[in-house]
């Protein structure tokens, strides 16, 4: 019934417009011309778009994206911008089924687990805190801002590499490397008030840093024997508003140890997952671990007012 209203409907206005047209006197070429013009526009715009859906499969198809992202990160003066690029990792990457999420509603939590406790965690997504896990490193009465500070002093070379070949996150913060974080002010460095707050991240991965590093901790005790692991950790520190919410574009699961602070995780499904799988909000303490796939679980940090959050990161799979 509906269906043959709106046919007589359609048919009223097309007999309507044909009458206009045929009154107006204007020539059939020019009739001709306007529509072609249209359709033109409209066949060039599809082209355009079928093309750049084209385009960006194959480069993702074919890891070209990361690729490009890799030159231009060692080509001077595009790498403050391109690493952070979240527009084209968010826009290239795959669209989730919801399984890693869907029941979950807190982290597991352990409580200093052995490597057998772990194993048959060790390759799920699900979120994982184990309590006290790292309270034996000697990193957890040693590092601190200065620790680190003192680690790059004079080292132009150790410097360069976390520019050229890690990364430096400046999250919110207002500094462009790690050199200007370690020529802070002392007031700003212990967040005094009417200081602006600051929360920054960068990738280790000068041998001279990793090793000198590395002799305040083992390989978390917890991981599976035959793991791999990269040659680069993170830290993470700072104060306040943490790490803003994104995704890893990392090829393995991420560990963490909280070496100072009190620091919230805020984990929320991929977009598409939001009717099926809930956010999480967590707190972890100095001495715990935190377990995440930040490959697709979107993930923030904040850390709690007044506190100092230092924490160690890298990948294993
Ligand atoms: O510790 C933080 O503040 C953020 C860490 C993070 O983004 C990560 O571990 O992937
Ligand atoms: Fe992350």
């Amino acid at each position: 019934m509906k269906k043959t209203m709106d046919e007589n409907v359609l048919k009223e206005n097309f007999l309507e417009l044909n009458k206009i047209y045929l009154n107006s006197g204007i020539p059939l070429e020019t009739l001709e011309r306007v529509v072609k013009k249209k359709s033109t526009t409209i066949y060039w715009f599809s082209l355009v778009i079928s093309a750049a859906i084209l385009l960006i499969s194959i480069l993702y198809e074919y890891d070209i994206l990361n690729s490009v992202r890799y030159i231009l990160i060692y080509a001077k003066g595009v790498r403050c911008i391109v690493p952070n690029n979240y527009f084209v990792w968010e826009a290239t990457r795959q669209i989730s089924n919801c399984s890693f999420c869907i029941n979950v509603s807190s982290p597991i939590i352990l409580h200093n687990a052995s490597k057998e406790e772990f194993l048959p965690y060790a390759y799920s997504s699900k979120p994982i805190v184990i309590k006290n896990a790292f309270n034996h490193w000697p990193a957890m009465k040693v590092f601190d801002f200065n620790f680190f500070k003192d680690l790059y002093y004079n080292n132009e070379e150790a410097y360069r590499s976390v520019d050229e070949e890690c990364q430096f996150l400046h999250f919110k913060s207002d500094f462009t490397s790690l050199r200007d974080v370690f020529s802070m002010h002392k007031d700003r460095i212990s967040n005094k008030p009417g200081k602006k707050s600051w929360y920054v991240g960068w990738g280790n991965c000068h041998p001279q840093i990793l090793n000198k590093m590395r002799q305040y901790y083992p390989k978390p005790h917890f991981l599976p024997e035959d793991c791999e692991m990269p040659s680069k950790e993170y830290v993470f520190m700072g104060y306040g508003a943490g790490a803003t919410m994104h995704l890893d574009f990392i090829s393995r699961l991420m560990w963490q140890a909280q070496i100072k602070g009190e620091k919230m995780w805020h984990v929320r499904p991929a977009p598409e997952c939001e009717q099926l799988c809930k956010n999480l909000s967590f707190s972890v303490d100095p001495g715990d671990a935190v377990l995440l796939d930040t490959r697709v679980w979107y993930h923030g940090t904040t850390i709690i007012p007044g506190q100092f959050s230092l924490s160690i990161q890298s990948e294993y799979g």
